[in-house]
């Protein structure tokens, strides 16, 4: 090892703290009077990401949405727990202020996947997190489920540029059931599927034998299994947790026809975006906002509202699937 590299190391050491943090987070993170609470009565909660808030939407879209999903989640007699970091601290739970806040910060806050939460906490700046690190920060505090719109998986290409979601990976070493819209179809769906399994993913799709897409119902590719009521969902999260198996859960609820805007739409849009952001060069975790926001443009915000009804219906599943597995 180059010396310079040992001296700074050694270095390090001196500003490291010797306490072994607890295993709960406790005084690593927030968690809101209200969730605390919850967590400790074991009453339900569910976690909610920030990307979508500070990148999925523009304000005051991606305020309105953010509530009305939180709303939801309460009217089902749960707590939300949004989760996201402010000036360097993960917060567990958001309160009306701090969602304002971050809905405001929008892009300029820090799209968080795992590898950048040491980053954003050591600077003290705000992330908004994605599904591989509000799943990290829910498993942490003992928050089991999860909602959100779409997750991450193996970019169109990945097979060369190597750009598979840390979600895949997060899905693969966090217990936390993620109930999700499925894949996005800017997405490779067949090797997200393959990289799922590899990585031991129970990916159950919902009432459908096909594994839905995010702005479609249909993806051309078979479920690897299908639950069909939220009884079953809720069975499958107690087997799963009580095997310990220690790998995540997927749970893809398709769109409501009603919302599904029409597949080949769609996909001419995903296809022009894709040559566009081929042509101005934009690759990396700057890739999914990108193509997301010329989807939307070029579809005329279809895209928007079937993302926002599906968060608004996946809260409702997940409430219902809660109150029967307890
Ligand atoms: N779906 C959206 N908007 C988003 C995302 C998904 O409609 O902003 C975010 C989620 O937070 C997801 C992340 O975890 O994109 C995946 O990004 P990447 O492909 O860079 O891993
Ligand atoms: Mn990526």
């Amino acid at each position: 090892m180059a010396s310079w590299a040992l001296s700074r190391i050694s270095n390090l050491q001196k500003h490291l703290s010797p306490n072994i943090p607890s295993p709960k987070g406790e005084g690593l993170v927030k968690i809101s009077p209200e969730v605390s609470e919850a967590l400790s009565l074991g009453k339900p909660v569910v976690a909610l990401e920030s990307t979508i808030i500070s990148h999925g939407m523009p304000y005051p879209q991606n305020l309105e949405t953010a509530k009305e999903v939180e709303a939801i989640v309460r009217q089902n007699g749960a707590i939300p727990a949004t989760i996201a970091i402010l000036d360097g601290v993960p917060c567990i739970g958001l309160s009306p202020e701090e969602l304002e806040r971050l809905a405001t910060i929008g892009r300029k806050a820090r799209k968080t996947a795992r590898r950048d939460i040491a980053h954003v906490v050591a600077t003290g700046g705000n992330g908004a997190t994605t599904v591989s690190a509000t799943m990290f920060f829910a498993s942490m505090v003992g928050i089991p489920i999860f909602v959100t719109g779409g997750i991450g998986g193996v970019h169109r290409h990945g097979e060369s540029t190597m750009d598979i979601s840390s979600d895949l990976v997060e899905l693969g070493r966090t217990p936390v059931a993620v109930v999700s819209a499925g894949v996005k179809s800017i997405l490779d769906i067949p090797r997200t599927l393959e990289y799922l399994e590899t990585q031991g993913v129970c990916a159950a799709a919902y009432q459908t034998s096909e594994f839905p897409a995010f702005f479609t119902e249909k993806s051309g590719c078979k479920a690897p299994c299908r639950v069909d009521s939220p009884e079953e969902c809720a069975r499958l999260i107690e087997a799963h947790n009580s095997l310990m198996l220690g790998t995540g859960i997927l749970i893809s609820v398709p769109i409501p026809s009603k919302y599904s805007a029409s597949g080949n739409f769609i996909e001419s849009a995903i296809q022009k975006a894709l040559k566009d952001a081929r042509e101005q060069n934009i690759t990396g975790s700057s890739e999914t906002p990108f193509l997301l926001a010329r989807v939307n443009e070029l579809t005329g915000g279809a895209s928007l509202s079937a993302s926002a009804q599906i968060a608004v219906s996946l809260s409702q599943l997940r409430q219902e699937s809660y109150e029967v597995g307890g």
